[in-house]
């Protein structure tokens, strides 16, 4: 179908002018879709992108840029302009996903695999989407992951003194039919949304034995949430995996996601918890966000903690997944994650890394090969094989530990604690809080550090009391001010920090971690009421929001 015709194009230099307020968060930009559809904001950033990245590139003809997003409302649109403007630019290749739907690990893989030089992905993640929800857009360097803080800073200065972008005038590229067109000196394909992701997958597991745990009976289901993941999960689960018809549900992308949060923790994912707890519940259930990068493990009346979690693929993946045959170089985990990695890691004879919140952090090691596989509590799970998070690789991972070991979730998790101990764990979410509200909070929260060590907590004392920082092992780049965090003498822990990632109002996460070496037998509820009251009572919760009841607890 390749065009090679060179039809004339017409580059037009658009006057704009800066917007404020686009600094990336946590992972990439995110704000209200109208804001997004506000004329020239997101022709803004995407010119401020490649004004970056043209001073380390240089001519982007010898260069290739993949685009794709998660399907909410406003992706079309915004691929469109995208294409337009990587044409204006210049770029030699562009790899459009096709639909414009690619999830944002198999963007990461579409990068690495095809060499380019970047890529665009358009999402907000777990937020919801629609005209009056969230949309979002991040861009990936060339080995596949989240351009780091240093790249993200100078992309924000560009969007302070924008004053032009580069497009074209019409495009005629239906990007819904797989195929090459030429534009100008551009080759534009639009790629199969699935291929790249799905061969990267049958390198890493084992098809086979995966296929004989659901011949034999093995049942599970998959939510996609009406986001990224269901066309993924359909072809790799129920066509080459012999899953049973109906194994995915809400499979198909919505623009509004049902109208509901993609957003896989056991509220959003409310009706998937009450399916594996009915008495005909399958052995294994599992779901994805919106763009594709997190995940949620369930067994029958089971829940299995991110945390967790990262510890027991980190524990298996060497006997249980081909991939990983040759061992482990290390693991890596996000400050608030729980510890239970950690002891995976120490067992394995390996290094384990804490990094400040957000993928873009593990890059670097992943990049260096000191770290194998790595994780963070907010359902994000991953490994080397390409450089962001990826729920449904977390989903085959554990299938995989599933078919090797032939017991169930709860029986293999509960084995892990009796082996190494437990990390009770919990997050709780405070949404939507006032945002002076919510900065003065831990303002004065961050004041008490200095006069903290010694004191009384949560049944122990303090040892350190700080705010973390982090010097990547690799780049010596730094980060402050990445959580504050307590300490304890008997090992647990506490960490306050603001979400990065939410377009309005203040979203404060506090997380407790206590660990005992008790077979995992307690109440998690139990064990942590004591660190959670006086978490709560040094941060003035209530006296500063309000507030004493989480949204969220995972
Ligand atoms: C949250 C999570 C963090 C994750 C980030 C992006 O950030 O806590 O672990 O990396 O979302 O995930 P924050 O700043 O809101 O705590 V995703 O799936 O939204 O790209
Ligand atoms: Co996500």
């Amino acid at each position: 179908m390749a065009n090679t015709m060179k039809p004339e194009i017409q580059i037009i230099k658009v006057p704009t002018q800066p917007f404020e307020g686009q600094r990336p968060g946590t992972s990439g930009l995110r704000k209200k879709t109208r804001v997004f559809m506000q004329p020239n904001y997101l022709a803004n950033v995407v010119q401020s992108v490649f004004n970056v990245i043209r001073e380390t590139a240089g001519d982007f003809r010898q260069h290739t840029l993949v685009v794709g997003g998660d399907g909410r409302y406003y992706n079309r649109d915004a691929i469109n302009q995208i294409i337009k403007m990587a044409v204006a630019n210049g770029f030699g290749k562009l790899l459009v996903a096709s639909g414009g739907l690619m999830s944002t690990p198999a963007v990461s893989a579409v990068i690495r695999r095809r060499r380019a030089l970047g890529g665009l992905i358009l999402s907000a993640s777990h937020n919801a989407g629609g005209i009056d929800e969230d949309f979002g857009l991040k861009y990936n360097i060339h080995n596949g992951g989240p351009a780091p803080e240093s790249v993200t800073e100078a992309i924000y200065q560009q969007t302070q003194k924008i004053s032009e972008y580069l497009t074209i005038s019409d495009l005629n590229i239906d990007i819904d039919r797989e195929g090459s067109t030429r534009i100008g000196n551009t080759e534009v394909t639009v790629i199969n949304s699935l291929k790249d992701y799905c061969e990267l997958m049958e390198e890493l597991f084992d098809f086979e034995s995966i296929r004989r745990l659901f011949a034999s009976g093995f049942r599970m289901t998959f939510d996609a949430m009406h986001a990224i993941t269901g066309p993924y999960a359909h072809h790799l689960l129920e066509v080459r995996l012999g899953a049973a018809e109906g194994t995915v549900i809400n499979g198909t992308p919505l623009p509004d996601f049902g109208g509901h949060h993609p957003d896989p923790n056991l509220v959003y994912a409310a009706d998937l918890v009450a399916r594996l707890a009915d008495d005909n519940a399958p052995d294994f259930g599992a779901a994805c966000d919106g763009d594709g990068d997190r995940n949620l493990i369930l067994g029958r009346r089971f829940f299995v903690s991110p945390g967790d979690s990262l510890a027991l693929i980190a524990e298996h993946a060497k006997e249980a997944v081909p991939g990983y045959r040759n061992g482990l170089s290390g693991v890596a985990r996000s400050m608030p994650t729980s510890t239970a990695a950690d002891r995976v890691a120490q067992e394995l004879g390996i290094k384990s890394y804490e990094t400040p919140t957000g993928w873009k952090f593990f890059g670097s090691l992943l990049d260096a090969g000191l770290c194998t596989i790595c994780g963070e509590e907010s359902f994000g799970t991953g490994s080397n094989h390409v450089r962001e998070k990826d729920g449904v690789w977390a989903v085959l991972a554990w299938l995989s530990i599933l078919a090797y070991t032939r017991k169930s979730v709860e029986v293999v998790v509960r084995e892990h604690w009796r082996r190494f101990g437990r990390s009770y764990y919990q997050r709780h979410d405070f949404e939507g809080i006032d945002t002076d509200a919510a900065a003065r909070m831990i303002a004065a929260l961050r004041e008490k550090i200095p006069g903290l060590n010694g004191n009384d907590f949560g049944g122990s004392k303090i040892t350190t009391a700080d705010d973390f920082s982090y010097t990547d092992p690799v780049d010596g780049s730094t980060a402050t001010k990445q959580g504050i965090r307590f300490l304890l003498g008997d090992g647990s822990r506490a960490v306050f920090r603001l979400s990065g990632t939410g377009t309005s109002g203040a979203t404060l996460r506090l997380y407790v971690e206590r660990y005992l070496k008790d077979e995992g037998v307690s109440d998690v509820n139990q064990i942590l009421a004591p660190l959670l009251k006086d978490a709560k009572d040094l941060l003035r919760l209530k006296e500063f929001t309000g507030r004493d009841k989480p949204d969220v607890i995972t």
